[in-house]
């Protein structure tokens, strides 16, 4: 991929006075984005401000974009929730363990993410493992990359501007979501014509980690499709509450993206109607927000049109921090000693009850 023109802020410019965005990315944002005060009721019913924002959300490290090539106004590209809409869908995150933005990818970069991703997918073959996702194509920052060096991945400039996405950045912020971090990448999921069903399945790999039991997202996934999605052409699905909620699916399925689940056919249990999902329908560059640990999956593609998603996972609130607006006693799972590691583990541990 293109290696050349990648306009990165180094670290030194971190240093120079460069107005830093002290919302949740912790990414610059072009132009002033407005102050938007949450106002929560507190136990007694009484209103209350949150209290003031943690500042200085990181990218790891990594740098991110300096300019976007092509300037974005506020105006067209700030998040447009009211104050009572942020509330009620940071409700619903906690709640159902998703909630939706609509319209956030627009205009000049959501054509040209389409562009990107026509190109890529034209030029690159999907592993025949990979038919339930549809593809699996990871494409980094070109700091990221440098960084890792994975042969198997890809970098391109694009990616971070769609991290540094203004309207996307304001919603986070707007949601209350502190200190997200990025790894510098996103995953081209895209569903060819007439493609499969994706499994069911939930992302998380901490289990084991006291954070998996926090009301609390640790990680979340932002996704934008970039075609107006419904049921005919693979839309999302989504099993409300799951995040939290253990069900008798959580224990049948197997580890999410194993071998075992790219090598099960369609009759598989992964595949079947659950109790209680439903549909996530999306218009083209609605942001989807979603907790790692809820149960989702995809219905198949039955058109002739590719069904794109570009995903990017974030941490955020940093175990052991409680987010500032938290109300009453945080969960005693925040006392646990925040330098132990913990093994990865897929499987929901006894901290999904
Ligand atoms: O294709 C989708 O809509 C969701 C993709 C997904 O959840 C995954 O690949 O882990
Ligand atoms: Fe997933």
């Amino acid at each position: 991929m293109h290696v050349d023109g990648y306009n990165m802020l180094c670290p030194a410019a971190r240093h120079s006075g460069f107005r830093r965005n002290p919302g949740p990315f912790g990414g610059p944002v072009p132009g002033p984005t407005p102050p938007l005060h949450l106002v929560e009721r507190g136990p007694g019913g009484a209103a209350r401000l949150p209290s003031p924002r943690r500042s200085g959300g990181t990218i790891g490290g990594r740098c991110l974009d300096r300019k976007a090539p092509t300037p974005m106004t506020n105006q067209e590209h700030t998040a447009t929730l009211t104050a009572a809409e942020a509330l009620a869908k940071r409700r619903q995150l906690l709640d159902d363990g998703f909630c939706l933005v609509p319209g956030v990818l627009r205009g000049d970069l959501l054509d040209r993410m389409r562009q990107f991703s026509d190109d890529f997918l034209d030029t690159h073959a999907v592993d025949h493992k990979f038919r339930y996702q549809g593809s699996d194509f990871h494409i980094m920052t070109k700091e990221a990359w440098d960084q890792q060096q994975d042969p198997r991945r890809y970098h391109d400039p694009i990616v971070a501007e769609l991290l540094n996405l203004p309207a996307a950045v304001a919603a986070c912020d707007q949601l209350g979501l502190e200190n997200m971090t990025s790894a510098g990448s996103f995953i081209l999921l895209s569903k060819p014509p007439h493609g499969p069903p994706l499994y069911w399945h939930q992302d998380a790999t901490y289990w084991n980690h006291p954070k998996s039991a926090l009301p609390w997202p640790s990680r979340v996934f932002l996704s934008y499709y970039l075609v107006d999605t419904t049921r005919e052409n693979g839309c999302l699905r989504i099993i409300p509450g799951t995040h939290r909620k253990r069900t008798e699916l959580h224990d049948l399925l197997p580890d999410a993206h194993s071998p075992e689940m790219q090598r099960a056919d369609e009759t598989h249990l992964a595949f079947t109607e659950q109790p209680g999902e439903i549909d996530v329908p999306c218009q083209a560059g609605d942001l989807v927000i979603a907790d790692g640990r809820v149960l989702h999956a995809a219905w198949p593609n039955k058109t002739d049109t590719r069904r794109t998603l570009i995903l990017a996972w974030w941490d955020v609130f940093p175990f052991p921090s409680v987010p500032t607006w938290w109300e009453g006693e945080p969960p005693p799972e925040v006392h646990a000693d925040p330098n132990a590691t913990y093994e990865h583990s897929r499987k929901p541990s006894h901290y999904l009850r």
